[in-house]
C-alpha cells in the first residue's frame, strides 16, 4: 500500500513535467529566499517595491507563456499557475503584480497587438524593466465593464481618449498603461489603446487606506483628452471579448494563487496547533482541530487538481471560459474560508503580522472580489447551465 503524503495528498507533484517541476522550484525559492523576509514590512508601511519586477524578470517569471522570441519562456500554463501558486504562497499582493504584468499587458499587446507593438514592448516587460497596468473597471462600471465611459474620438493622426478608471493595479508606477474605451470610429465599440507614461492629460493618483493587498500598490486612471497616435491601438480585437480574452488567463492563474495563499494558512496552522498545548495536549490533539485540518486538506488537494486539469485543457487549446469561472471562484472562496479558520486556529496570535495568516485572510477579500466577483461567477455559470442571462 502507498504511504499518503499529508501535504499533496493526490500526489500533484508526478503529473507536472521535469520543465514545470524546474520553473515551480525557481519561483519557490524566490519567492521563499527574496518576497517572504519583506512581506511584513511591506504590507504594514504599504511598500510596493518597484525592484520586485525587475527581480521576477531575470528570473524569467513574467508573461511565462510567451514566446522566446519576445524575450519570454515559452512554458506551458501549467508553468505559469504553479508561479502564481509560489507567489501567493507569500502574499496575494505579490501575485497580483506579476499577473498583471503577464496576463493583462503582456498578454493583450502579444494576442491582440502588432508586430512593431509586440517588439516594442514585451521584451521590456518581460525584464520587468517597464511595469505595466490594465485599465478596465471605472467608478461606475466594475461587474459591469460594458457600461464603461471612458472614450476615445478620432482627431487627426489618432484619438484622444477621456474617462477615468479605479482600482488599477501597478498604476501609479506603471509606464505602460493597456486601457480599453469606447471608440467613436468603431460605432462605439470597445477597443484597446496601449498608452505611455507621461503622456499629457495622464495622471495615476494612488488609492489610500487600503486594508487588503497592502503590498500591491493601487491607483487610478485619470484620462483628460490624452492624446495618442494611430499606432496606440490594439489592431486585432474589438468589442468586450478583448479584455476577457486577458481575464481568462489572470483569472486562471488566481485559481492557483489563492491555493498557495490557503496552502501556507493551512500548513501554519497544523504546525502551530501541533506546537501549541492546551488541557494538557496539542491543540492538534482534539477532534476538531483534525477536522479542520482535513477540510483545508481536502479543499486544497481538490482545487490545485481542477486548476491542473485547467490549465492542460489551457494548453490543448480546450479551455471554455466557464471552467475558469468555476475554479477562480470555488478555490477563492475556499482559500478564504480556509484563511478565516486558519487565523481563528491560532488564537489570539492569529491576529498578529507575525503569524501571517491575518495578512492572507484581509488580501483574499479582494482575490474573491476581482476579476470578476464570487457571485459573478456563480452567474456566468449559472447562464452556461440555463441558458437564461440573468445579469439584465
Ligand atoms: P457578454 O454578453 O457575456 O459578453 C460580451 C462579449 O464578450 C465575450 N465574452 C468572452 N470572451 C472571452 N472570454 C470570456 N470569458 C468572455 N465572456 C464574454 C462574449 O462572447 C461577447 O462577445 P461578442 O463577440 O458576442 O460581443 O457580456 P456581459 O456584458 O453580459 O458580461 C457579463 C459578465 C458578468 C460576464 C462580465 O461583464 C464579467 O465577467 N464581469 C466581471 C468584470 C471583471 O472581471 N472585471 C475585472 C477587471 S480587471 C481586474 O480585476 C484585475 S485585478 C488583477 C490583479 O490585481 O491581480
Ligand atoms: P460591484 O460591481 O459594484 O459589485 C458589488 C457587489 O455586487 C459584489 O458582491 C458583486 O458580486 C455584486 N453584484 C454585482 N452584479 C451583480 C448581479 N448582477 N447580481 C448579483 N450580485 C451582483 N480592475 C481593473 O480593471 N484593473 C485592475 O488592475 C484592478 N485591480 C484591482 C485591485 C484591487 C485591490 C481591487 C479591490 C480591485 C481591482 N480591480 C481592477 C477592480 C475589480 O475588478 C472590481 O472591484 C470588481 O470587478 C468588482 O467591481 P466593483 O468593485 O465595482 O463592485
Amino acid at each position: 500500500i502507498a504511504r499518503l503524503r499529508w501535504d499533496d495528498p493526490l500526489l500533484l507533484e508526478d503529473q507536472l513535467t521535469d520543465e514545470e517541476r524546474a520553473i515551480r522550484d525557481v519561483a519557490h525559492s524566490y519567492a521563499q529566499e527574496k518576497l517572504q523576509p519583506r512581506v511584513i514590512e511591506a504590507f504594514a508601511k504599504e511598500k510596493t517595491d518597484r525592484a520586485i519586477f525587475n527581480e521576477m524578470g531575470e528570473l524569467g517569471l513574467l508573461g511565462v507563456t510567451l514566446p522566446e522570441d519576445y524575450g519570454c519562456a515559452g512554458a506551458s500554463y501549467v508553468a505559469y499557475g504553479l508561479v502564481a501558486r509560489e507567489v501567493e504562497r507569500v502574499d496575494s499582493g505579490y501575485r497580483s503584480m506579476m499577473s498583471v504584468q503577464s496576463s493583462l499587458v503582456m498578454y493583450p499587446i502579444y494576442a491582440y497587438g502588432s508586430e512593431d507593438q509586440r517588439r516594442k514592448y514585451l521584451p521590456k516587460l518581460a525584464t520587468g524593466e517597464w511595469v505595466g497596468c490594465f485599465g478596465l473597471t471605472e467608478p461606475d462600471a466594475g461587474s459591469d465593464p460594458g457600461g464603461m465611459r471612458t472614450r476615445a474620438e478620432k482627431v487627426d493622426g489618432g484619438y484622444r481618449i477621456s474617462g477615468s478608471k479605479t482600482w488599477i493595479s501597478n498604476a501609479p508606477i506603471a509606464d505602460v498603461f493597456v486601457i480599453w474605451a469606447k471608440s467613436d470610429a468603431h460605432g462605439g465599440a470597445i477597443r484597446g489603446f496601449v498608452l505611455e507614461k507621461g503622456a499629457k492629460g495622464l495622471d495615476t493618483p494612488k488609492i489610500e487606506g487600503k486594508l487588503s493587498l497592502r503590498a500591491s500598490i493601487t491607483g487610478m486612471l485619470m484620462m483628460d483628452g490624452v492624446e495618442v497616435g494611430e499606432d496606440a491601438l490594439l489592431p486585432e480585437v474589438e468589442g468586450l471579448k478583448g479584455p476577457f480574452g486577458c481575464l481568462n488567463r489572470a483569472r486562471y492563474g488566481i485559481s492557483w494563487g489563492a491555493m498557495g495563499a490557503a496552502e501556507d494558512c493551512w500548513h501554519r496552522a497544523r504546525a502551530y496547533t501541533m506546537e501549541r498545548k492546551q488541557f494538557g495536549r496539542p491543540l492538534a490533539q482534539t477532534q476538531l482541530v483534525q477536522k479542520k485540518l482535513a477540510d483545508m486538506q481536502t479543499e486544497i488537494a481538490l482545487g490545485l487538481q481542477a486548476s491542473l486539469r485547467v490549465g492542460r485543457l489551457f494548453d490543448e487549446g480546450r479551455m471554455a471560459p466557464e471552467m475558469v469561472s468555476l475554479i477562480k471562484r470555488n478555490n477563492c472562496g475556499k482559500a478564504l474560508d480556509i484563511a478565516r479558520t486558519a487565523r481563528d486556529m491560532h488564537g489570539g496570535n492569529g491576529i498578529s503580522e507575525e503569524y501571517h495568516v491575518m495578512r492572507h485572510l484581509m488580501n483574499l477579500e479582494t482575490v474573491n472580489t476581482y476579476e470578476g466577483a464570487h457571485d459573478v461567477h456563480a452567474l456566468i455559470l449559472g447562464r452556461a447551465q440555463t441558458g437564461l442571462n440573468a445579469f439584465f
